[in-house]
């Protein structure tokens, strides 16, 4: 098996499951400030030109969250839970809703914050991200009171949705987010970095 990947928050889903779950892969790690997500054999595999990319055997999977359910599927875990689909249900809900709604608008201060500076991009655009906060607080309102009384996402377990979840956000201390006052999702950010795999998920080939 080959995970595809560089040091971005998708491809962060997928490797530190993979180390989380201990599933022998090998981990190609993308140059991508030398072309790597447009070379033509990489750009067959992935046309969307994206990281993460999985290849098992026969299968060649993009898309995070469908290469994490396939991890788990492989590795027997229930942090995608194959046998229920009651719970494969509230899975694809929050999962969805991250897509939808949580990634879009806290990407613009992982953007901005994380990325910018790592590429070299220039200052960030604070008046984009003063603009963009009241959605941040609207969307941080609805998983904060979700997340009241409760450790994980879902099922009161570790599953794929935390990481998903979590994988831009973890950063909102350095992204200006101002989380401070959903303390329900700094708990949950925080007790998440206690996980190893989590907290240093890059594989060594770079
Ligand atoms: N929805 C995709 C997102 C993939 C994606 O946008 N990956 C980013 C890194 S986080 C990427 O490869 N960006 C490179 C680019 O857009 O040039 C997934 O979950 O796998």
């Amino acid at each position: 098996m080959k995970i595809y990947w560089f040091k971005a928050q998708a491809p962060r889903r997928v490797v530190a499951l993979a180390k989380h779950l201990g599933i022998e892969a090998k981990f190609v790690w993308l140059d991508v400030a030398k072309g790597g997500l447009q070379a033509p054999d990489y750009k067959t595999l992935n046309p969307n030109m994206k990281a993460p990319t999985l290849v098992d055997g026969e299968l060649v999977l993009w898309e995070s969250s469908a290469i994490m359910a396939h991890l788990c599927i492989k590795a027997g875990s229930e942090m995608w839970p194959a046998s229920k689909p009651a719970e494969q249900v509230e899975l694809l809900r929050w999962l969805s809703w991250n897509e939808g709604h949580w990634s879009p608008v806290v990407g613009q201060f992982y953007f901005e914050y994380v990325i910018k500076p790592k590429f070299k991009m220039g200052p960030p655009n604070l008046d984009k991200l003063e603009a963009k906060r009241p959605e941040l607080e609207k969307f941080a309102g609805v998983l904060n009171t979700h997340l009241a009384g409760r450790h994980h996402i879902a099922f009161d377990r570790l599953t794929i949705a935390d990481f998903s979840l979590a994988s831009m956000a973890c950063h909102w201390r350095e992204a200006d987010m101002r989380l401070e006052q959903f303390s329900n999702i700094v708990a949950w950010l925080d007790s998440l970095d206690k996980l190893p795999a989590w907290a240093e998920p890059w594989p060594a080939d770079a």
